[in-house]
């Protein structure tokens, strides 16, 4: 008798498959249908947690119960190796980012590979590489070339602790997503993507992505932030000037009682410049810019502002009111100018109350224009279209659609990222590196003082370089791209990872793309995700690859917790994988992860789970190497008794139930408990007198084979100790049969008048009417029945038959 050892077994099997090269994927063969599987790829922070022992177990099933079906399937792994840590590491302990990067990368490899995940790790790319960033910063410069980037000042999101600016997608409720400090604002010119270009179809598109969570698309669509309106011009009294304002209730125009600006509207220090106000206004705005873009305009802020001396005049109704100037109002949403209708927007209405500014009410209980000269009586809908129509005719405005979503801010004050490929001539201005230059390298004598501008400004060799263009001196970007743009196109270069000429090659990109299954945490749904919506929908405007989206399904797997909240350094409740891994083997860890919780929720940590978990694969063992010599042997099924056929029965519906809950959903937790019902079954089949080798055989062979993608290792320990050759992963996932899911035979009992009179051994699977005249043509029933009046029949399916008679 043999004992299940994980450790020993693990690794026998980790070498077996590296030896084997057994997850190789050869892109361009096309002798078979792909599949791409993907999970987010790890930051190598040098440790892997529990959070990414869930992601790539539920990964690894995919792709090999994928194989096992017969895809070519590719499952690729890497690293999205530049960003702050390694820059905060060289800082503190004087390391180069690089050589801590390349460190922690091995580091993890190594314990990803303890885990027994079925990656090529012959795409691995690592984004901090020149090889990689190479390619990254010829993208930029496609984008620079067509319109794409851009260089803008601009009031930005500034840490003062990163010391860096951030997108507005980092911040999150004021504050820096990284380090939680309060982000201000900072006026400097920076590198943009213009996102903004692909926003109706980064929205509509959505619709298509069935195969995505909901919740995700519903956080894209108000990440979005679509509102159809209309812009509408009021002049400024007594000057030559006009305001426009964005509104979606035009209906409203006649109710507006004052109109205010943003603090930083580009008029606002024009209209004041001399005047009174002017002293007070610039106090206002100095103020502003030391709040968040939230703390502004949160509901709990109050509302604040102040009146700057002018009128406007409503181009409908020929008002005069005053033009103030308000802490809720955002420069750049919108026009940063906004007509006050305090009767029907809560906050006007506050602001309103606060001032004592006017209220006009122009809509009625019934949703009917009031107070709205010729348009009064109309529904607001009628009325949005009466007004806009209006306005369109009187030339003074226009119906317009506004976005939320903002460009995306790319440059970061950093240096552990892709260099920006461009060069700052005195006569030509801003000049792209050629791309035989490329990649622009980060040089490696730089300060790191975690203070001020970008290190890279530290290294008087990266500084100054010639012109492209003319050959005269001039100076590099020294600004880096945010780590996004490195993730937002990795997924094509796993396809083609040696390409040097090009970042992917079309047709190759064409033909396995978009990702079939992709996997990671929600917490990406914004940001990664959309970002990597747009960079697809620009590779296909510039003709780099046919397809619009890159993720086809996604799964989005809840977070690991332990009593309840999250795994956290700071709560002291980190459970190590490596630990775990030691004590239990990978197998454990994995089928712990997969059993304990549905992939798509919070899944609680628990000692007694794992060592459930530990103790099944222990049964499992233990079973096979006892039964290993039967299935070694030639036995057929043959004849089947009563017992054979249950038990059968069991392996195939459990074989039935497991395919179904690989193929069309994730549920690994039902297919794990369906086979510990069968392994149980097993156990007690075996022990009888008359078992059939051949049903030992078969339930054998499917319970191997069935539960390797879950437990790669014991999956091929047990594979060769039933005497198979080669990998159990490389066999065809086997087909249930269908004859053996029916239960063949069941008792009923057949009554006459409530009354039980005799019992009748029938086939499980018979219908009401065939079960009924089975009991009437029953000779024994039949002699009861006699001479009577049968009134009713009544049959319950597997249990009875009643006989109403007179
Ligand atoms: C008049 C009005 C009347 C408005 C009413 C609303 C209700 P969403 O849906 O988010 O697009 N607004 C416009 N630009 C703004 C800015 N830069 N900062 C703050 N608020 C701004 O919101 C559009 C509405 O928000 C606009 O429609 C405008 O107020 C305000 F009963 O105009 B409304
Ligand atoms: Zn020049």
């Amino acid at each position: 008798m043999n004992t299940y050892n994980p450790n020993k077994v693990e690794s026998k099997w980790q070498q077996a498959w590296a030896e084997n090269n057994q997850y190789r994927t050869e892109t361009k063969d096309s002798s078979k249908e792909n599949y791409y599987v993907l999970e987010m790829f790890p930051y190598p922070s040098g440790k892997i947690h529990m959070g990414h022992v869930r992601n790539y177990s539920i990964g690894d099933v995919v792709a090999r119960f994928k194989k096992m079906e017969g895809y070519n399937v590719l499952h690729p792994m890497g690293w999205d190796s530049f960003g702050l840590p390694a820059e905060n590491a060289a800082i503190k302990h004087g390391i180069h980012p690089h050589k801590w990067t390349m460190e922690n990368i091995e580091d993890m490899k190594g314990q990803l590979k303890l885990l027994g995940l079925s990656y090529d790790w012959d795409r691995e790319i690592a984004t901090s590489t020149p090889e990689y960033y190479k390619m990254t910063q010829e993208i930029f410069l496609k984008f620079l070339e067509h319109g794409l980037a851009y260089k803008k000042k601009s009031f930005v999101n500034w840490c003062p602790s990163c010391e860096t600016v951030l997108a507005n997608e980092q911040v999150v409720q004021g504050q820096c997503d990284r380090c939680d400090s309060v982000v201000i604002k900072k006026d400097l010119e920076q590198w943009y993507f213009k996102t903004t270009h692909y926003a109706e179809e980064l929205l509509n598109d959505l619709d298509e992505l069935d195969g995505w969570p909901d919740k995700v698309k519903t956080m894209q669509k108000n990440w979005i932030g679509k509102s159809v309106g209309a812009e509408i011009t009021f002049d400024i009294e007594g000057m030559d000037k006009s305001v426009t304002v964005f509104t979606t209730r035009p209906d409203t125009v006649y109710g507006v009682s004052y109109m205010v600006l943003a603090p930083e509207h580009e008029l606002v220090k024009e209209l004041v410049k001399g005047t009174e106000y002017e002293a007070d206004v610039d106090a206002f705005i100095s103020k502003m810019h030391t709040m968040t873009e939230i703390e502004r305009t949160s509901t709990e802020t109050e509302k604040e502002g102040m009146f700057i001396g002018k009128y406007v005049i409503n181009p409908l109704s020929g008002k005069k009111v005053p033009l103030w100037i308000a802490n809720y109002v955002l420069a750049d949403y919108g026009t940063g100018a906004v007509m006050a209708v305090p009767a029907h927007d809560e906050r006007d209405e506050e602001f309103a109350g606060k001032y004592n500014l006017d209220v006009i009410k122009v809509i009625d209980e019934d949703n009917k224009m009031i107070n709205s000269e010729e348009f009064n009586g109309l529904e607001v809908e009628k009325g949005f279209e009466g007004i806009v129509s209006k306005i369109e005719e009187m030339k003074i405005g226009k119906r317009t659609v506004n976005y939320r979503l903002r460009d995306w801010l790319l440059s970061r004050q950093r240096y552990w990222g892709c260099p920006i490929p461009v060069v700052y001539c005195d006569d030509c201005g801003i000049v792209p590196v050629k791309q035989e230059d490329l990649p622009v390298l980060l040089p490696t004598d730089v300060e790191f003082t975690g203070k001020g501008e970008s290190p890279l400004t530290t290294s008087k060799k990266f500084m100054t370089t010639s012109c492209p263009k003319c050959g005269k001196e001039a100076r590099r970007e020294v600004d880096t791209m945010d780590t996004f743009v490195d993730s937002s196109w990795y997924f094509l270069r796993y396809i083609d990872n040696k390409n040097e000429s090009e970042p992917f090659k079309k047709e190759l990109v064409n033909k396995w793309m978009p990702v079939d299954q992709y996997i990671g945490g929600v917490e990406h749904a914004i940001m990664h995700l959309l970002y990597s919506r747009f960079f697809v929908k620009a590779f296909n405007d510039m003709g780099m690859l046919d397809f619009k989206e890159p993720f086809k399904n996604l799964l989005t797997q809840g977070m690991v917790l332990k009593e309840g909240t999250k795994m956290s350094k700071s709560k002291g409740n980190v459970v190590s994988p490596l630990e775990i891994i030691d004590e239990y083997g990978a197998d454990t860890a994995r089928l712990f992860v997969l059993f304990a919780a549905p992939p798509e929720r919070d899944l609680d940590w628990s000692e007694q789970g794992v060592e459930g978990c530990f103790r099944f694969l222990n049964r499992v063992y233990r079973l096979v190497d006892e039964l290993s010599d039967i299935v070694k042997s030639n036995y057929e099924i043959g004849e089947l008794s009563k017992e054979d056929k249950a038990m059968r029965y069991t392996i195939h519906t459990t074989l039935k139930k497991v395919t179904e809950d690989l193929s069309n959903k994730f549920g690994f937790n039902t297919a794990i408990s369906a086979l510990m019902e069968l392994i149980n079954e097993m156990y007690k089949y075996k022990e009888l007198e008359n078992r059939n080798e051949g049903v030992i055989k078969e339930g054998i062979e499917t319970i191997v084979t069935i539960l390797a993608p879950f437990t790669p290792h014991i999956g091929e320990e047990l594979w060769d100790m039933i005497g198979k050759d080669g990998s159990v992963f490389d066999i065809k996932w086997p087909n249930y049969d269908e004859t053996a899911l029916v239960k063949d035979e069941v008792e009923i009992v057949v009554q006459i008048n409530g009354k039980v009179r005799g019992k009748l051994s029938i086939a499980s699977n018979i219908n009401k009417d065939e079960m009924e005249r089975l009991a009437i043509e029953d000779e024994k029933i039949k002699a009861l029945v006699d001479g009577k009046t049968i009134v009713k029949v009544v049959a319950v399916p597997k249990k009875l038959v009643n006989i109403v008679v007179k």
